[in-house]
């Protein structure tokens, strides 16, 4: 249904942003077919990080040639194959990938309706320490944690926490009522995307509700805080920029 009037829950400023389902309007994109693509957040907004949403229809593919970006990509629903400079592995739902800068990658075979999130962002090189190799994974196998001690929001972190990465892609579980411990107020950079459930969050003076499908940006040094509310969990895949000097 149309939201009434012109109403809509987006907002999009100069230091945080929020896109909804209802918003989406496909871009094309060189290298994606059968596939729909739509730029969540981008340097257009002012972000260091590009956030694209692609959903693919069965015989949809993309291939991204070698560039100065990396890319991080998360299955949300569906399944495909990835191809990582020659390398491949069929990922179904909470199948991730990590293609470093510098390599090509390509997604096929996908089941009808896969969607997929990708970070993506220039690589900083650190002097003397060896750029990321491709990877692989799967949320299933990576262990979460109570943040900051509290059981009612789960962090699992899904790249290795490693100087060579100048990136990191969590998720994030809060049960009903669980919520970040405080107001962060930090340098790092976020793209998000709610995965499930429902909840509130702060960014900057506004409070947003939001689901799942929603994506936030919140620009280096957003007061951000968030509470899940509603009946299940709520969960999140979000991005950070990381182990990098600040000058
Ligand atoms: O990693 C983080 O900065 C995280 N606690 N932020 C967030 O969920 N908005
Ligand atoms: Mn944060």
């Amino acid at each position: 249904m149309p939201e009434l009037f012109g109403h809509t829950r987006a907002h999009v400023g100069r230091r945080h942003a929020l896109i909804t389902p209802k918003n989406h309007v496909n871009s094309t994109l060189p290298g994606v077919t059968g596939a729909t693509a739509v730029v969540l957040v981008s340097p257009a907004m002012g972000a260091q990080v590009a956030q694209t949403l692609l959903t693919f229809e069965s015989g949809g593919a993309a291939r991204f040639g070698a560039g100065e970006a990396q890319t991080f990509g998360y299955v949300m629903d569906g399944g495909a194959r990835v191809e990582i400079a020659g390398k491949g592995r069929r990922l179904k739902a909470g199948g991730f990938f990590y293609c470093p800068a510098g390599s090509d990658w390509a997604l096929s075979m996908p089941r009808r309706g896969t969607r997929v999130t990708l970070f993506q962002k220039k690589y900083a090189a650190l002097p003397g320490v060896k750029a990321p190799k491709a990877l692989f994974g799967d949320q299933s196998r990576v262990k979460g944690a109570p943040f900051l001690g509290d059981p009612a929001a789960n962090l699992q972190v899904l790249l290795p926490d490693m100087a060579a990465f100048d990136m990191a892609v969590n998720l994030f579980a809060y049960q009903p009522g669980g919520h970040l411990p405080f107001v962060e107020v930090h340098v790092m950079e976020h793209g998000l995307v709610m995965l499930s459930g429902e909840g509130v969050y702060r960014l900057e003076d506004s409070w947003y509700p939001v689901r799942a499908g929603d994506a936030v940006w919140m620009a280096p040094y957003c007061a951000q805080w968030f509470v899940a509310m509603g009946k299940v969990p709520a969960r999140y895949l979000y991005y950070k920029d990381v182990n990098r000097p600040p000058i």
